[in-house]
């Protein structure tokens, strides 16, 4: 079986890391297995919204362990560079909304890849754990930038340095993710949430995204300029006409992502 699946429906890419045995720990094949599945879903305007989410009982253990000790593997210098940091910038940068729908454990590398993505929501026994420092490591793949903006500073230093264990009420309750679901009813809910955002304008959903991106660091007068630049091209999308039809003729709009 593939470390990493994708099943297309709806106009939802969902991505299922698929190492069970090994809490869907990362590999490098698995790293760029999932870069490839995303450039494919970055290019396909038959996908209009990423789900990610992992097989069996965790999302993600982040990185396996065996692979970094193994005098055949990588090595540390390739794994930031070569398997996270081009995954997160993905994640980021790809104009497409992106769930994380965190079934379970999601440790190290694989809590702040959920945490990357636009709207992250987690089943009730999930839990997230910073790992890293529990083995002399520091936060990575853009924890140390996510999480302090989304649990603020205080949290996040203790959550880094202590790297205790959060279950997915406390998250919610910190504001690390947007919802929580009973396990039973967990998958019918992300999928719900997954395609009501394949059928909303892609392209305004894209522009929101990447206004988010630069509010962490533009002054308010830049991020205004972005906003009216951003406004512009969302306003000459065949989605705004169709939004704004819609709404005169009191009947549902029919989205297309132009
Ligand atoms: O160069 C670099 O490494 C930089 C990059 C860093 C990125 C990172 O992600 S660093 C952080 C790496 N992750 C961890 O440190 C987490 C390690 N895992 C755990 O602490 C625990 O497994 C969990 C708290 C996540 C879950 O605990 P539990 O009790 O639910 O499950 P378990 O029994 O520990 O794990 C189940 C199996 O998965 C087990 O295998 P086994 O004994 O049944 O054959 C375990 O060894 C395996 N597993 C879990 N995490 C990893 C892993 N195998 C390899 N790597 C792992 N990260």
């Amino acid at each position: 079986m593939p470390s990493v699946l994708l099943h297309i429906e709806n106009a939802v890419a969902t991505i299922t890391l698929n190492r069970p045995d090994k809490l869907n720990a990362f590999n490098r094949e698995m790293a760029l297995l999932l870069q490839s599945i995303l450039d494919d879903c970055a290019q396909s305007p038959g996908v209009r919204c990423i789900c990610l989410t992992g097989a069996g009982k965790g999302f993600s253990a982040g990185q396996d362990l065996a692979e970094v000790v193994d005098p055949e593997g990588p090595g540390m210098q390739k794994i930031l560079s070569e398997h996270y940091n081009p995954v997160i910038t993905r994640i980021r940068n790809i104009p497409k909304p992106f769930v994380a729908a965190v079934n379970g454990v999601a440790a190290g590398a694989g809590a702040n890849i959920a945490l990357a993505c636009d709207i992250v929501v987690a089943t009730a026994s999930a839990s997230f754990i910073q790992a890293f420092s529990k083995i002399g490591l520091i936060p990575d793949s853009g924890g140390t930038f996510h999480l302090p903006r989304l649990i603020g500073f205080q949290k996040a230093s203790a959550l880094m340095m202590l790297g205790d264990k959060v279950n997915a009420a406390e998250a919610l309750e910190m504001g690390m993710i947007y919802k929580m679901f009973a396990d039973d009813v967990f998958a019918a809910e992300y999928n719900q949430i997954a395609t009501t955002l394949a059928m909303m304008p892609t392209k305004a959903l894209a522009h929101i995204k990447h206004a988010l991106n630069h509010s962490a660091t533009n002054s308010l007068e830049d991020q205004l300029l972005l906003e009216d630049r951003y406004q512009q091209k969302a306003a000459a999308t065949h989605d705004f006409k169709e939004g704004v039809q819609a709404f005169l003729e009191k009947r549902l709009p029919q989205f297309k992502g132009e």
